[in-house]
């Protein structure tokens, strides 16, 4: 069976973790930290998450693992069948990952510890950030998906991209990525809504205290 090694509090985890839950694939949760000899065993940059595949290659980098699942898994499609479509579901994609999440996840520090910033770094951050927001503002359709009426790659992606900006945007920008895309807080709210989101999100809360151990243990 195929083994998703990562930990449910991680956003990045939890995008794979739904996509196989979504397409209805078995698998097994193996839980890991960043940085430990159990995930360097299985991903050479030590980063969450990371796959080991029913054929047993080993495999990382959260959108590789989702591509993967289309090609290996075809029922169940998470990208559309037009590839005019796909390369928009893809461009959000990497809009979500490149605007969204990797600028938001600088700050991080300063949210779970008690890292302070230069006025520049924040500044520069919120750029990013609001270049990610107007992008999502211009490709987005929400009718209802992220593009068009069906579920796609997309929506699973942001969804947990979303959630360090969610954090770092009000408490250290004075600025809420939900405000500043219309439409997008409707979206999440539907996107919350499925059994799927609500047991990632449960699994999520579950594991915080562990999660938050391993954050304070000395490395
Ligand atoms: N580009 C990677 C990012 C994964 C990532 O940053 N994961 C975090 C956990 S949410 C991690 O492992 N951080 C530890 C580190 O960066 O050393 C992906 O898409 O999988």
């Amino acid at each position: 069976m195929l083994t998703l090694h990562g930990f449910p509090f991680s956003n990045y985890h939890n995008i794979v973790k739904h996509a196989l839950m979504q397409k209805g694939i078995r698998f097994d949760e193996r839980i890991v930290y960043p940085n430990t000899p159990e995930i360097f065993a299985v991903n050479p940059t030590g980063k969450v998450p990371a796959m080991t595949t029913e054929k047993g290659t080993q495999l990382s980098e959260s959108s590789v693992l989702i591509e993967y699942l289309e090609d290996a898994y075809p029922e169940h499609p998470l990208f559309p069948e037009d590839v005019e479509v796909r390369g928009r579901v893809r461009q959000l994609m990497k809009v979500s990952e490149l605007y969204l999440e990797l600028a938001a996840r600088r700050l991080l520090p300063a949210v779970l510890g008690n890292v302070e910033f230069p006025q520049a770094t924040l500044d520069e951050v919120r750029l990013v950030l609001e270049r990610g927001a107007r992008s999502l503002t211009a490709l987005a359709d929400f009718g209802p998906y992220l593009v068009g009426s069906e579920l796609t790659l997309a929506d699973i992606y942001l969804r947990y991209a979303l959630s360090i900006p969610k954090m770092v945007g009000p408490a250290k920008l004075d600025w809420n990525v939900m405000e500043a895309v219309l439409g997008l807080a409707d979206w999440d709210a539907m996107m919350a809504s499925t059994d799927i989101a609500k047991k990632i999100d449960a699994d999520q809360k579950a594991n915080t205290a562990e999660f938050m151990a391993y954050i304070s243990a000395p490395k």
